[in-house]
Formats: C-alpha cells, structure tokens, sequence
C-alpha cells in the first residue's frame, strides 16, 4: 500500500509538472518519464504504459489545476474496486438514509426509513414494511413523512462495531432500527409523551441505549394546554430507549424518559470511557419565550435569544437507569416510565450548566473527558471539563433554576472557550488530538488543536472554504473513542453555483475534504445530494460491516431475521380459499412466477406470499401489481407477504420489475378479478 502510494506521489507530480508546463504553453512531458516508474509487487496495472502521457493530456484538456488532478486521483476508485467506508448520510425531510462510498461519493443506496419507498418495496402492500411504518403512527393517524436528523452507528467500547444504525424522525419524535446484515428498517418506535425530538439518535458506548432528546417543548404527555400555562404544563424530555441486541430491537417496556423543563432541549452526545454512564444535551430556550407575534409578543427568534447563556443538560444515565428499576421512583405515562424532575433532582441525576447563549452542538472528546459546545451566535466553542463537573457536583457548587434543578458554576465547569470563527455548529475529531468545527457563517472548517486541561494547548491550525454554509461535518470514525482522521464529509446546506441547474429547488452539497494530515485540509470532491436536507452522517471503515449477499436460507422472513413459516419452494405453489379470504403462495425464479394464473372473486381479501427462491447473488426479483398499489422487491432467499382487498373487479397483469434474464419481460402473469 505504501508502495503504490508513493508510486502515485511520483505520477502526481509529474502530472502537476505537466499541468504547470501546458499552463505555459510549453511542450508536455514525454511519455518515457512515467513509464520508468517502476510497478508495484507485480502489480502491472499501476502505471500502464503511456498512462501518464494520455492522462496529461486529458488534465489540460479539461482545464485542471494541480489540485483538480490531486483531488481526482484521491477520490477516483476505478470500476470493481471498493470505497474504504461506508457514509451513512440522513436524508433530511425526505425521511430516509443515504449510504455513500468514501472516498468515491458514489451512492450506494437509499435506505427507506419512514417514508415509502417503491424500489424497496416499503410501504406499498408488503406486512413486513407496514408492521414497520404502523408501529410509526401518532395516536391513529398514519404517518408516512420523516425527518431524519442524526444517524449513530451501534457501537462496542465507544467503538462503532457495524451491526445497526438508529436515526431519528425529529418531526413526530420517533426512532428508527436499521439491520446492518441486510440494510433494512426493521423498527420505528413513537416516543407517546413528546411530538418532535432533536437530540437523537446517540448511542450509548455499548449501546445498551438509544439516546433520545426532545425538541420544541409540548404538554408532558403530549395532551393540550393554552400557552398561557407553558412554564407550567409544558415539558422536555430525555429518553433513554433500552436496545437489545440479541432481537435486533428498541425494548419500549424497558425504555425510560426524565421530565425536562421547556428549554428546548437541542443536540446530546453520550459520554465515553472516563464519562460512560453520563450524556450532555444542549438547550437553546431558556428564556422560554413563547412566541405569539400576532398578539405583540417577540417572535420566536428574538424571544429565545435574550438570555447571555442557556443550559447545557447533564445526566446521570446509569445513575436514571438505576432509578427507573426501583419501585414507586417513576410514573408510567401513555405507556412510559417517567422519572418526574424532582426526582431526577432528588437522585443526582440532572443538572444543568451555563453555556453562552443559544448553542447547537455538544461532541465529547475520544478521550471522554471534555464536551465541546459550538456556540452558533457565538464564535467560540466551550470546552467543558468533565471532572470539573463531576467536582462542582461534589462540591455543591451550585444555583438553582426556576423549577430548583442545581446549576453548576460556570467558571467552576469550563477548561477554556476558543475562538474559532462565525457560526461554530459541530465538532469532530481525529486520531491526532485535533478538532475539526463546521463554520456556517464562514461557510468554512476549521481545524483546531485540543489542549486537555491547559488552556493554552487550544490553538486555531487551519480553515478551508467549503460551499456553501456548512452544517453537520462527519469524519471517518470521528466521534468515537477512536477517530481515523483521513477523511470528512462537510454536509453543506446550499449548494448555489456547484452544479448544473436543477431548478429552484437545489440539491445539497456534501463535500468530501482531505484531513489526512499530508499538506492542508483539501475539498476534493463535491457529491450532490438529490434529497432531501441532510444533517448528520458517519462514517465507518467498510470491513467493519459484514452484509449478508443473500438471505441465509431460502424462505427467510425479514423482520423476524428467520425462516418464514410462509416459506414457498418450488412444487409448492398453491391458491386456497376459505370463505372469502384466499391466500396464495408464489415462487419466483428466473423467469417464472408460479403460479401464472390468479383467479379470484371481486370482494375477496388476498393475502399473497411470495418467495424468491433464487441463492444468486444480486439476482433480485420485483413485483408490481398495477392499479393495486403492490410494489414489492423479493431479494434472493427472501419470502415476503402482502395483502389486499379485491375491491375492483378486472383483469390485472402482474410481472417482475428487476430486469432478471433475457427473458425477464416474460416472468409476468394474470390476476382475474371475476365480477360478483
Ligand atoms: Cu445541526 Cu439537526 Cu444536528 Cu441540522 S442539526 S445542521
Ligand atoms: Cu425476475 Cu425480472
């Protein structure tokens, strides 16, 4: 590896002498130059013979700068070969997951999420993804939009491990299970006492928790009050929902929340190593402002930034989890185990401390011992000391807010503040002791050193322009107790002059920037996200994650991750009716759908397996059955289920939407609704 990257510093430069003599207008390297580079072990495909020369020609062509040709040859990966992470992008309001090849930015896939999904076959007639999205219903109404903010990985000793990935829905305070072996939703669960939550997902260092916390402040138990009554009435919450891994699944029954004043509650980030146990949120209402314009109050903005400092929220997770267990210690509300405020004072397991006003992010440091708050209107970070905190708790040194939940001493919590630039929103880390803040107002990054507990160790390195107004940064690895350094993704929100028209409505930018630490931070790829706004995103090493290439059995039910007791092999294909209910079990292979011919009565209620019973790789079967809203997609192995009433009567093709084999046009058939 070593070797060929040396060979490719050799063809960079002599690439960026070309580039520099046809800006000249002088003659371009001969070809003999390159080819004398000698291959890597018996790696002839290195450097092929003439290459260099032909690729000169092409960079002045095309008009490349040294950088331009650098960035190409940094980010290109050559077709057959693979990325080194995987990105796991949110994909905003169009309310799905976005997996991206690093350093390539090719999409891999879309993950749906809380959104249907025709491709995938989620949310149009098959059990499976109805079960999934039903359990995402707010008090009977269904939902089918999404907001997804904040991906966390799972992770093993404040390490991701590669086995799930959890994101949030802020819009209807929900969280989603993603299976890392098949890349599939198999859970959203509803928080029943809030209706938007922002602070989430964050796992927990080994994941026995999924971190959830709230958002915009609404009655406890989500239940209507007049504004009028909303330091009263109106709640936050910090929900910490129990993961088991053994089922793949968010246990609601041994999940719990803490009741929350109505700050507003904003990013969390779980402590790690020295902090494990403990989580950290921000809040950016502590005036709690409530709006009303219209009747000559302050708007919002205004209202909820008068205050010099909020609160950043500090919890005892370990010391709550504790508390939920004991008799008489919470109140189950709408289903929920909820330690009440006092309580959680009583206990020692939240408090509060002044942060400059209106923050957004919280990252803790690999180390677990600082959390770094962004203060958005500010341009400094703060860096909290985590055993000074633990100290000033010791010590008592504390006030009260208005509802007597001990505010730490500022002076007494605080390391240093850094002054990075305008607009710090999130920060993330390398394996080097550096930080990495995103600048939204600079539209920038800036690199930074982190210094413990000496002041002076925090010093401002270097910034890079990205575009434009930069949001979440994600680098390799970047918020565990291991940071990989080598790449980052900055999540621009406006992408302006980056690409070809589209339109008002612009794609994102994700930009793909150098931090390997050879030379200054480089954008050298530019990726633009046709959906919708993404916030966060992670990055993990690809050979972290082990995706099966088929289900494991042939007959394999994807929700339960086991064989499907509708399992249909070949000979077993059949229609039964009993009464009107008729079920039919369907194999697929190529190019066959058995059986051909479905034959039912207008009035019937259909319930339909269908098994792909194929143990190809990739060879992946569709179904759509038109004027019946089915979109189903049966990956190799997998039975799946889906139902429907006959409502109207006709004669209807079905037929198979992945183009399978030369006869794939073929592997179609007929269902008969006969009249009554
Ligand atoms: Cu900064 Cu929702 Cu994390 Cu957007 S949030 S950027
Ligand atoms: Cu199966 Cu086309």
């Amino acid at each position: 590896m070593k070797r060929i990257l040396s060979m490719l510093s050799v063809v960079l430069l002599l690439l960026f002498a070309a580039a520099m003599l046809s800006a000249c207008g002088e003659e371009r390297q001969p070809a003999e130059e390159a080819t004398a580079v000698p291959a890597a072990d018996g790696d002839e495909t290195v450097v092929a013979s003439g290459l260099p020369d032909e690729a000169m020609t092409i960079a002045s062509d095309r008009g490349f700068s040294p950088d331009d040709i650098r960035a190409a040859l940094m980010t290109y990966v050559p077709s057959g070969k693979l990325d080194e992470y995987y990105l796991f992008s949110s994909g905003g309001h169009s309310g799905n997951v976005l997996v991206v090849g690093v350093p390539s930015m090719r999409i891999l896939k879309q993950i749906a999420v809380f959104t249907p999904e025709s491709w995938q076959g989620y949310g149009f007639g098959s059990v499976e993804s109805k079960t999934i999205l039903d359990a995402g219903n707010v008090d009977g109404v269904e939902i089918r939009m999404g907001d997804t903010h904040h991906p966390a990985l799972s992770e093993t000793e404040g390490d991701y491990d590669g086995d799930f990935l959890f994101i949030n829905d802020k819009a209807s305070a929900r969280v989603a299970v993603i299976d890392l072996r098949d890349f599939e939703t198999k859970q959203i669960v509803k928080d029943p006492n809030i209706i938007s939550n922002h602070g989430s997902t964050f796992v927990t260092p080994n994941t026995e928790y999924v971190l959830q916390g709230s958002q915009y402040a609404t009655p406890l138990g989500w239940d209507y009050a007049p504004i009028s009554e909303y330091k009263e009435k109106y709640r936050g919450l910090m929900t910490a929902w129990k993961f088991d891994r053994e089922s793949g699944r968010i246990i609601p029954e041994e999940s719990f929340s803490i009741e929350l004043p109505p700050y507003w509650q904003d990013l969390c980030d779980a402590g790690k190593l020295v902090s494990d146990g403990w989580a950290f949120c921000n809040s950016l209402n502590s005036e709690m402002a409530t709006g009303g314009v219209e009747q000559g109050n302050p708007p919002f903005e205004a209202g909820a930034s008068q205050n010099d400092t909020d609160y950043m929220h500090i919890f005892n997770i370990d010391k709550a989890a504790e508390v939920a267990e004991a008799a008489g210690k919470t109140e189950m509300i709408n289903g929920m185990r909820v330690i009440r405020m006092d309580t959680a004072v009583e206990e020692g397991i939240f408090f509060l401390a002044p942060e400059p006003k209106s923050p957004h992010g919280v990252d803790v440091t690999p180390d677990g011992k600082y959390m770094v708050v962004a203060g958005k209107l500010d341009p400094h970070v703060t860096i909290f000391g985590f055993e000074k905190m633990m100290q000033a708790i010791e010590d008592k040194n504390w006030t009260e807010d208005a509802y007597g939940i001990p505010v730490l001493d500022f002076d007494a919590t605080v390391v240093t503040q850094v002054e990075l630039g305008l607009g710090p929103l999130h920060t993330q880390y390398d394996g080097d002791g550096n930080a990495y803040t995103s600048l939204f107002l600079d539209s920038a990054l800036v690199k930074w050193s982190l210094g413990g507990d000496d002041p002076a160790g925090y010093k401002v390195l270097e910034k890079v322009p990205v575009q434009y107004n930069l949001g979440h940064i994600a680098a390799a690895e970047g918020d565990t107790v291991s940071p990989d350094g080598n790449y980052l993704v900055a999540l621009n929100k406006w992408a302006v002059d980056r690409f070809l028209p589209v339109g008002p409505l612009l794609p994102q930018n994700e930009q793909l920037v150098d931090i390997s630490g050879a030379g200054p931070m480089r954008v050298i790829y530019d990726m633009p996200m046709g959906v919708g706004e993404p916030h966060y995103a992670q990055m993990i090493k690809a050979d972290k994650l082990d995706p099966w290439l088929v289900y494991p059995e042939v007959g394999w039910d994807t929700l339960a991750q086991a064989p499907s007791e509708f399992a249909t092999l070949p000979g077993e294909e059949k229609i039964e009716r009993d009464g009107k209910n008729v079920t039919v079990f369907m194999t697929a292979v190529r190019s066959h759908l058995t059986p051909e011919h479905v034959e039912i009565e207008k009035g019937d209620h259909v319930t339909w397996h269908i098994t792909n019973i194929e143990t190809a790789h990739d060879a992946t079967h569709g179904f759509q059955l038109g004027g019946y809203n089915i979109s189903l997609s049966i990956e190799p192995g997998e039975t799946t289920t889906f139902e429907f009433d006959a409502v109207n009567d006709g004669t209807f093709a079905f037929y198979c939407t992945e183009f399978c084999s030369a006869l794939h046009l073929e592997m179609m058939g007929y269902l008969f609704v006969k009249p009554e």
